[in-house]
């Protein structure tokens, strides 16, 4: 910064003196000027937010205790009381994976509040929670200070439980919610909306579908600004803007490349999307060059679901597919938001807590060592010879400081000699992202046996691209080239590093006829497995051959070679096999085939038609039925999500019972597989699906598209 304030106030001489001159400064080896920063900037609070790159989202509610993703809004609050609530042990968890915030659903969907606000009375002081005394929001606040992490809010604009929800007074409410959450608990990094909006709920008792325009009936500019004056520091993410936009995925992958810069198509998330790509897309990878700097944050959960559910603790993302996430979405230059959801005690579940602290040792000791420290930096071009832009900034480990070039430089490269071999395969390339989104290709060479060879090229660079090569490296010189781009190089970091190894998790299949093989790559390691769903040790089965398990269960198994060190556990649930399972409709056979591939795609008018009491299925003998589950075709993007069911089950084919009838919360943004379990197991030869109702997908097709569809027993 002092560099900066000198070089201002030399131009500041010359302006006061009259000095005139009619070289210009720029493009010579003179030149001393700051390069002009190019396209979208970054404000302050995005430099903050930037600089987080990972935290927190922590999902519980009324749903964490009926099992639900999305509550009807009808919930009673007395079903809120966890029994050994711990907002410092969340926190704490959350702490261990190296996150450096947190943001809290502070109210779902369902309107129920986790502070005791006067805006309506569905909130926590009816719950039997501390007596009705408690305030979660602050609890979470309060931890998140003494932890040294950041605190942020999530106050979700669908409230189905609010009576005036579709009105001005509703809107009215919101906002006042959000004034009284951002007046009251300290300082908030982020405030978090989502779109999901309108549809059928409670609404005190009215059980309507009420649809609102999500492009009008928010106002967002007017509430946008409010928390901006409440909140200066803060930054305002939804799937737009205007701050931090939505990934358009919550895979936890985002696109490569990953623009911080952006244009969204309409406001408010009532977006047409560039010719040729979906909205989602266009969250993805953003807009090169686009108008505004809204940088993209990825946001998924460590289990399927946002909320906790009992039926996923065999589904928790294990250390190592942390770390594929990790890559995915900080090494791309967006921040990652990790959900963790708190189990019906109110706490983080051991098995998730497990996997954030592995996670983080594994982080810890990737970062432990840069290998590019100490190097010698020559680079082809330089602004000047001032220390401000010298090529040896790269290693300092700020992310502002750079080597830059002169103006009509935008193609140069920049190498470093080790001095001595190392080994490593992370490298790390920041820009000043102060200065803009400047360098548009790339490629990182490194010497091998008396010549350059390339390891990666690619597109983009910003906040931060992590490129992670497969095979360790090891030499004693790195270059890097920027191919192209748009304005000078600005180029702030060159770090390596070395990812701690990994063993291949060992991959689970089963064949048609119900025999499970497991195999991880390469063949030599040994594979321990077990099928009651208890965590594989070195003392569990050992796998040789391929074993029947004709009747599903959960599998699960682990590599281990012979130091000591073992690969995450591999899991799969399977449900029956299908073999001798027919289907009354033959056109529909493909949603029993076992092949997750194949599906059924077809409008569902023309799907009533043909099976006008849904998909008739004869197991071919009895089944003690737990949960059925719904696999949704596999087209991106989504096309053919079932929203609204109904299953039956029967025991002769002739008279049925309703067991289940509901919606698949959340489907349209995570259309991963669906299970539904029964109330109680019912034992039955015959099921029935029906699908009611399916989302419109992206080009208005209202299709029904099944993959597959199973029974767990
Ligand atoms: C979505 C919601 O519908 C999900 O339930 C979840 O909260 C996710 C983070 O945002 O819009």
């Amino acid at each position: 910064m002092k560099k900066l304030i000198g070089i201002t106030a030399i131009s500041l001489v010359m302006v006061v003196s009259g000095c005139k001159t009619t070289t210009p400064l720029k493009n010579t080896a003179y030149d001393i000027a700051p390069p002009a920063p190019y396209g979208a900037l970054p404000n302050e609070a995005q430099l903050r937010w930037h600089e987080m790159d990972m935290y927190a989202f922590v999902h519980f509610t009324v749903n964490t205790f009926t099992n639900k993703e999305w509550g009807y809004g009808d919930e009673d609050p007395a079903i809120f009381n966890p029994s050994a609530f711990d907002a410092d042990q969340i926190v704490a968890a959350i702490k261990s994976a190296g996150l450096t915030g947190v943001i809290l659903t502070c109210k779902h969907h369902d309107g129920f509040c986790l502070w005791p606000t006067k805006t309506t009375e569905h909130n926590i002081s009816q719950s039997p929670w501390k007596n009705g005394k408690g305030d979660m929001v602050k609890e979470f606040a309060d931890a998140c200070k003494k932890e040294g992490l950041k605190f942020g809010v999530y106050l979700s604009p669908w409230d189905r439980n609010n009576k005036n929800y579709g009105t001005q007074e509703y809107v009215n409410i919101y906002r006042e919610q959000y004034r009284e959450l951002l007046t009251q608990y300290g300082p908030v990094f982020e405030t978090w909306h989502d779109g999901a909006n309108g549809g059928d709920g409670y609404y005190d008792g009215a059980r309507e579908s009420r649809k609102i325009d999500r492009s009008t009936y928010y106002n967002w500019p007017v509430t946008w600004q409010m928390e901006k004056d409440l909140q200066p520091g803060a930054v305002v993410m939804s799937d737009v803007g205007p701050d931090v936009r939505w990934v358009g995925t919550e895979s936890g992958f985002a696109g490569d490349p990953c623009w911080a810069t952006y244009t969204p198509h309409g406001e408010n998330g009532n977006s047409t999307p560039a010719p040729g790509l979906s909205k989602y897309e266009e969250g993805l990878n953003g807009t090169r060059n686009g108008k505004f700097w809204i940088p993209a944050e990825t946001n998924f959960s460590i289990r399927p679901g946002w909320f906790y559910h009992k039926s996923e603790d065999n589904q928790v993302k294990t250390p190592q597919q942390l770390m594929d996430h990790y890559f995915a979405s900080v090494g791309v230059g967006t921040s990652m938001l990790l959900n963790v959801p708190p189990d019906q005690r109110g706490l983080v579940n051991e098995i998730d807590a497990g996997s954030l602290k592995e996670f983080g040792a594994l982080l810890e000791e990737m970062y432990s060592v840069n290998y590019a420290e100490g190097a010698t930096v020559k680079a082809d071009d330089i602004r000047n010879t001032g220390k401000e832009y010298a090529p040896e900034n790269v290693l300092d480990n700020d992310p502002y400081t750079y080597w830059g070039t002169k103006d009509n430089v935008t193609a140069s490269s920049i190498e470093l000699d080790l001095k001595t071999t190392s080994t490593f395969n992370v490298i790390r390339l920041r820009e000043n992202i102060k200065l803009g989104q400047r360098i548009d290709d790339w490629a990182v060479d490194i010497w091998e046996s008396g010549k350059w060879v390339t390891v990666q090229k690619g597109t983009a660079i910003g906040r931060c691209r992590l490129i992670r090569s497969n095979e360790l490296l090891t030499t004693s010189k790195v270059r890097v080239r920027i191919t192209k781009g748009a304005a000078s190089i600005c180029l702030s970091d060159i770090a390596l590093f070395k990812e701690p190894a990994r063993l291949t998790i060992p991959a689970i299949e089963r064949d048609k006829s119900g025999n499970v093989s497991i195999s991880t790559s390469p063949q030599v390691f040994d594979i321990r497995y077990t099928v009651d769903g208890t965590d594989p040790e070195l003392s569990s089965a050992h796998y040789v051959q391929p074993f029947a398990l004709p009747e599903g269960g959960v599998v699960k198994a682990r590599a281990f070679n012979n130091k000591g060190r073992r690969s995450d556990a591999g899991s799969r649930t399977l449900g029956i096999v299908k073999t001798g399972w027919t289907i009354a409709n033959k056109k529909l056979e493909k949603v029993i085939d076992d092949e997750d591939k194949t599906n059924v795609m077809m409008p569902l008018k023309a799907f009533q038609e043909l099976a006008p009491d849904g998909i008739t299925v004869d197991m071919g003998h009895d089944v003690k039925i737990r949960a059925f589950t719904y696999l949704p075709a596999k087209n991106y993007p989504a096309k053919g999500l079932i929203n609204k069911y109904k299953f039956y089950t029967s025991e002769n084919g002739k008279t049925w019972e309703e067991q289940k009838e509901g919606e698949f919360s959340n489907i349209k943004a995570n259309p991963v597989e669906q299970r539904v379990d029964l109330l109680t197991p019912v034992t039955a030869r015959y099921f029935r699906f029906v699908p009611v109702d399916v989302i419109p997908a992206y080009d208005t097709s209202t299709d029904v598209g099944i993959a597959e569809l199973g029974v767990i027993q």
